[in-house]
């Protein structure tokens, strides 16, 4: 696909691309856009801009009004927790790869409204590292896995006042199978009757859904999106170098971003992979998940959070498994999809997950007991 291409293919001319890039404090003449990354939720373009010297290059991105009621609120936690971070790693080697930098736009302030009432918010694009879908090895799980928990180290210091809520009771799992519920009642899609083996399984598993929430565990700042994808990793040494896709950032259990972990890194098979038999809880890659998290964390979880790292781990998976199953029986109105049925293969893989994790759960606990004490 040529830039053209590229750019139609997510509803934008390259003129309006330009348009938008002329409201940043960008280095030079932006030249090219091409879409980045595999998010379900916002647009996102790698910007690259022609300089005197080598070109610089930026991620552009558009924030889904759809899913993000208020981004302004978004982008007014990403201002304080960026801010707090830099601070926080201003005596770190390699500093600026270190955490996301905002590029202002020309009136100064760190995002822009386009004449569509759309947000758009930029940052320097950190070379020399990239994000994986799938990881392959221990080190790389046991690097994330560090850097999301180095991430909740940092952001504990965060002064007040308390981070907005930029989507509420995103992790409310019982609100989430209420949900889900009602999209099996209204059935718009006359799709409930192709999804009655996951529907059947979504609807023995409700009894889970309330177990974190009840289990009297402490707020924290947390990521709330930790899929493997929402780290760097070092190209040269395989260091996790930087935590990115900070729009949920806001107050949460420290367990939902374990257990998004858990979902998106222990698995060998994508999360849209129609051939079941891939799908499946590796245990070395969740051992080496507790042990970097651990290495982060281990200072200030409280028994409790640790005693459910290996259910977190279920826990998640199964709810983002009824928010992809709720969002095919609406009609895909949340979610981007790439072709037909989309949700349902990726609702498909997760309840696998869950069922790989069933199996392996006694084991994993024991595990974390053994290595938390
Ligand atoms: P989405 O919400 O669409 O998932 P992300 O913020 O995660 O958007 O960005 C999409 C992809 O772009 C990421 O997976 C990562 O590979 C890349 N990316 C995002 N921000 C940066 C950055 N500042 N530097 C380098 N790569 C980045
Ligand atoms: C979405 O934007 P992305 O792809 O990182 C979603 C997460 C889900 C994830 C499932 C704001 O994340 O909650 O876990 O898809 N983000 C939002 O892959 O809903
Ligand atoms: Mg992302």
């Amino acid at each position: 696909m040529n830039e053209a291409d590229n750019v139609r293919a997510v509803g934008l001319r390259a003129e309006a691309l330009h348009a938008i890039a002329a409201q940043f404090q960008f280095r030079g003449q932006a030249s090219t856009f091409a879409p980045h990354g595999n998010g379900h939720i916002n647009d996102t373009f790698l910007v690259t801009c022609q300089t005197a010297g080598a070109p610089v290059r930026y991620i552009l991105q558009r924030i889904n009004r759809n899913v993000f009621h208020s981004p302004s609120a978004v982008m007014q936690n990403i201002e304080r927790v960026t801010a707090h971070l830099a601070a926080q790693l201003a005596h770190e080697p390699d500093r600026a790869r270190r955490g996301l930098t905002l590029v202002p736009a020309r009136d100064g302030s760190n995002w822009h409204v386009d004449a569509q009432g759309d947000t758009w918010r930029a940052y320097h694009y950190i070379e020399n590292a990239r994000s994986y879908e799938t990881a392959t090895s221990v080190a790389q799980a046991f690097q994330a896995a560090h850097a999301f928990g180095h991430f909740q180290q940092l952001l504990a210091s965060l002064p007040a006042p308390r981070l907005i809520e930029t989507i509420p009771d995103f992790h409310h799992t019982p609100k989430r199978f209420a949900a889900f519920e009602q999209a099996i009642a209204a059935d718009v899609k006359g799709r409930a009757e192709l999804a009655q083996p996951e529907i059947e399984f979504a609807l023995a598993h409700e009894s889970i859904a309330g177990s974190l929430l009840g289990a009297g565990l402490p707020e924290r700042i947390t990521h709330n999106d930790t899929k493997f994808n929402n780290v760097l990793l070092d190209d040269t040494t395989g260091e996790s170098l930087c935590v990115i896709d900070l729009d949920t950032v806001m107050p949460g259990l420290a367990l939902y971003d374990f257990g998004d972990m858990v979902r998106t890194t222990t698995s060998p098979a994508a999360e849209d992979e129609q051939d079941l038999s891939k799908v499946t809880m590796q245990f070395p890659l969740f051992e080496a998940l507790v042990r970097g998290y651990l290495s982060a964390t281990g200072g200030f979880l409280t028994a409790a959070e640790k005693e459910f790292l290996a259910f977190s781990g279920k826990l998640i998976t199964f709810e983002v498994g009824i928010r992809f199953l709720a969002d095919y029986l609406a009609g895909d109105t949340y979610f981007k999809i790439h072709r037909k049925g989309h949700n349902l293969d990726r609702c498909r893989t997760q309840f696998k997950l869950v069922g790989s994790i069933e199996l392996q759960e006694g084991k994993m606990n024991r595990l974390v007991e053994s290595i938390a004490g």
